[in-house]
């Protein structure tokens, strides 16, 4: 079958109607599905491992299929087009959602191009997905077919693994790599694969800061690193950056700031699986210049708007009154103790790995 690799406008807004438009969000078929994920794909080929985007541009966490409290982002830091966003990957598992979530972000992406972008997280990942809820959900959704799976799953190994903004900030999942000093190193990845178990590709997704330690050492998460402060202050020096800026870990009041702002965790998932409580936060960047004195920031203007480096804030948010009904209704949570997926007793017992 032959797929056009041109999406009419009317029919991108067509689908953002089909998401937004209604409460629950409607289902985008599978053909179509296919077919944006095609685009998005072709799209994506030449776009580099490392994209260069400009301030001003509001950052996102974690999402994990928690649709409603995405929509809450839109309302506290503004639509595309009229904000730039960057988004940190882990957009899918975990919440109830995670079809919409991705299918929102693939038309947005594919309607505003040059507003909104995706760069990869370790749930990005068709080995990820298939413990972690996705996969179960696509099955629940569209009548036990994996199909739709299959095109996103196909998709994120197409999107790129980290991004610049104002060639000063440097933006990725998880964080460094004890293989990778240069973000030359990076630009050379063939990226267009699964996410492997170790080497540079997996670092950068699966990597977490850690005040605690000097160096590079094992992730307790069993793939990835831990880095302290040495490592960024080398990785910043050699690559003329300011600061590290990336998800991947559960912040309860939505943020965490380490060495003074030098490597910040934004973290956009709000009482996480439902149940955890915490907050969640966008970081708004809004300038660069350091240096300029004019360029003062503003005060903080209220525990829900924090400074992390002059010029940049995270607006910090709570759960969508959705998120709040789900939690009540009392659901099991994607991918891991779900009383239905027949693995009961298993995971049941099991200590809800929430850091993954
Ligand atoms: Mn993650």
């Amino acid at each position: 079958m032959t797929i056009p690799h041109r999406i009419p406008i009317s029919q991108l807004d067509h689908c953002l109607e089909q998401l937004l438009g209604n409460n629950p969000p409607k289902l985008l078929p599978p053909e179509t599905i296919q077919q944006l994920c095609h685009t998005l794909k072709t799209e994506l080929l030449g776009v580099p491992n490392i994209m260069s985007l400009q301030t001003p541009i509001a950052v996102v966490g974690d999402i994990h299929g928690q649709y409603h409290d995405l929509l809450e982002i839109f309302r506290i830091s503004g639509s595309p087009p009229n904000t730039n966003y960057l988004f940190l990957g882990d957009y899918v598992d975990r919440g109830y959602y995670s079809v919409e979530t991705i299918s929102l972000l693939i038309a947005l992406k594919l309607r505003y191009p040059d507003r909104v972008f995706l760069i990869r997280g370790n749930h990005e990942s068709r080995t990820i997905t298939t413990n972690y809820g996705f996969y179960t959900e696509v099955l629940n959704k569209y009548g036990g077919c994996a199909d739709v799976w299959a095109y996103i799953t196909d998709l994120f190994d197409y999107l790129p693994l980290a991004a610049t903004i104002d060639g000063r900030l440097f933006a990725v999942h998880g964080g460094l790599s004890p293989s990778c000093q240069q973000l030359d190193q990076i630009r050379a990845i063939d990226r267009f694969k699964e996410i492997p178990h170790d080497g540079v590709m997996a670092d950068l997704v699966w990597s977490d800061p850690d005040t605690e330690i000097m160096d590079f050492k094992l992730s307790p998460r069993g793939a990835g690193y831990l880095f302290g402060l040495d490592v960024i202050n080398k990785f910043c020096r050699e690559n003329d950056l300011v600061q590290l800026i990336r998800a991947h870990q559960l912040c309860n009041e939505g943020y965490t700031s380490y060495w003074k702002g030098k490597c910040v965790t934004v973290w956009s998932a709000p009482n996480y699986c439902y149940r955890c409580g915490n907050k969640a936060s966008v970081l708004e960047i809004h300038h660069s210049n350091y240096e300029s004195k004019e360029s003062a920031p503003p005060q903080v203007l209220s525990d829900h708007y924090v400074e992390a480096l002059p010029g940049q804030y995270f607006n910090i948010f709570e759960a969508s009154p959705e998120n709040d009904e789900d939690t009540v209704n009392g659901k099991s949570v994607n991918g891991t103790d779900d009383e239905d997926g027949g693995y009961g007793d298993f995971y049941a017992k099991k200590h809800i790995e929430y850091f993954l």
